[in-house]
Formats: structure tokens, C-alpha cells, sequence
């Protein structure tokens, strides 16, 4: 079930992995579960960019740091603005699984310390971006999508580089690395596919530092 799209997207083994369905609907409901218990913590919110703008995604962070965009920038801080609290901690049962998703793809002992959640209701898009905020591009990013299918844009290191479209539904893992990991992504508008979810969440699992 674990498909190496690096065969596709390049010539590097551990590229992008894709695992489609790879967690199972006993694993979403608990990642939803926990999702429900972390962001009456720390809340989702709409992050301003550093070009006064809005995101149109609801965000929240749990783990030893949180992913932040404001008016001064995008970084990673101890603390939830939101709350003045440090963020939440990272369930046990988040790092197990996403160390072992890592190991699937190749990356043995993977310690995610920060979880970025990501909440898209219908008509919700991302940008095409890069994750260049952490201290070690060695590390993988984990990524598991639950909820509403939605078309993932994979494009290359360069932002001019060509684009493809990766359909992603619920219970799909995403591993990046390598080559890959500093490739430029976006999520595609999200539609309502009438998943019971009502959204679509995408849970992202990094190591922000060392
Ligand atoms: C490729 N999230 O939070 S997950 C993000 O579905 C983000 O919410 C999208 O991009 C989402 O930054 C896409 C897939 C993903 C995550 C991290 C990556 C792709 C990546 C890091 C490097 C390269
Ligand atoms: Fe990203």
C-alpha cells in the first residue's frame, strides 16, 4: 500500500511517499478525538500573514513548539499567541504513529516536536509554498490527511518548477524527504465530497529544532 511516488517524481528513494488509506478509521477517529480535546486548548484561528493578509485555513498547534505567521513573520514559538499557554502537548499515540509512518518511508527514528493541525472547510485553499521554517531539512515531514478528499499540488524546489496534482483522501500519509522535502506544495480548493467529517484536516508532524 506504501507507494514510492519518488519513482515518479524523481529519482531519489526517498522522495514523496504516498499511503493511501495507510491509517485506519480506528486511528482517525482517535487523531479526531484529540484533535477535539487539543483545540479546546489552543484554538484553531486564521494566521495573518507577513503581507497583511488572512489564511484562509484554520490552524492550531500542538507539541514542544507551534508554527506561527504574523505581521512579523512565520517561525516557531513555545508559546500559543492566542493564549499566552504554552501549546499542548503532543499525544504519545501522535509521535508513535508518526514515527511509524516515517519508517515506512525510510526515515528510522523520526521525533516529531510539534504537530501542525490544519482545519479546511469547502472552498478553502493553500498556496503553493515551502516548509523552510525548520532548523534541519535531514528530518522528514509526516503529513496525514482525514475528512474531505482534496487535490495536493506537488511542484519542484524551484517555484517555476512544473506542478502535479496528487489526489488525497481520508486516511492518507504523505511522507517528504530528501530531494522532496524542500519541494513547493499547495492544497487545491477543498470541496464538501459529504464526508461525515464536515472538513477537511490535515495533521502535519515535524521536528522544528535540532
Ligand atoms: C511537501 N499542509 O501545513 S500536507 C503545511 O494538506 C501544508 O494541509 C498541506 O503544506 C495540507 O505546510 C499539505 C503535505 C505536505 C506537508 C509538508 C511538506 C507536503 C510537503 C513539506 C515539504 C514538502
Ligand atoms: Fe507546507
Amino acid at each position: 500500500m506504501f507507494r514510492p511516488e519518488s519513482m515518479v517524481a524523481n529519482n531519489h528513494p526517498t522522495g514523496l511517499w504516498h499511503g493511501a488509506g495507510f491509517v485506519d478509521e480506528k486511528a482517525c477517529s482517535w487523531l479526531l478525538q484529540d484533535i477535539t480535546a487539543l483545540t479546546g486548548s489552543s484554538p484553531l484561528r486564521r494566521m495573518k500573514t507577513p503581507y497583511g493578509s488572512v489564511m484562509q485555513v484554520e490552524m492550531s498547534n500542538c507539541g514542544d513548539y507551534g508554527w506561527i505567521s504574523d505581521a512579523e513573520g512565520y517561525r516557531y514559538g513555545e508559546m500559543d499567541p492566542l493564549t499566552g499557554a504554552p501549546w499542548p502537548d503532543m499525544p504519545a499515540r501522535w509521535k508513535h504513529l508518526a514515527n511509524n509512518i516515517a519508517s515506512q518511508a525510510g526515515f528510522d527514528g523520526f521525533l516529531p516536536d510539534v504537530a501542525l493541525i490544519n482545519c479546511y472547510t469547502a472552498g478553502k485553499r493553500l498556496g503553493l509554498h515551502q516548509d523552510k521554517d525548520e532548523e534541519n531539512f535531514q528530518h522528514p515531514v509526516v503529513s496525514v490527511s482525514m475528512g474531505y478528499s482534496a487535490n495536493f499540488i506537488m511542484g519542484g524546489r524551484k517555484r517555476n518548477d512544473r506542478t502535479r496534482h496528487i489526489r488525497l483522501g481520508h486516511g492518507d500519509a504523505l511522507v517528504f524527504g530528501g530531494h522532496m522535502r524542500l519541494a513547493h506544495h499547495g492544497i487545491a480548493d477543498v470541496r464538501d465530497d459529504g464526508h461525515p467529517m464536515g472538513c477537511r484536516w490535515n495533521i502535519t508532524f515535524r521536528k522544528a529544532r535540532g
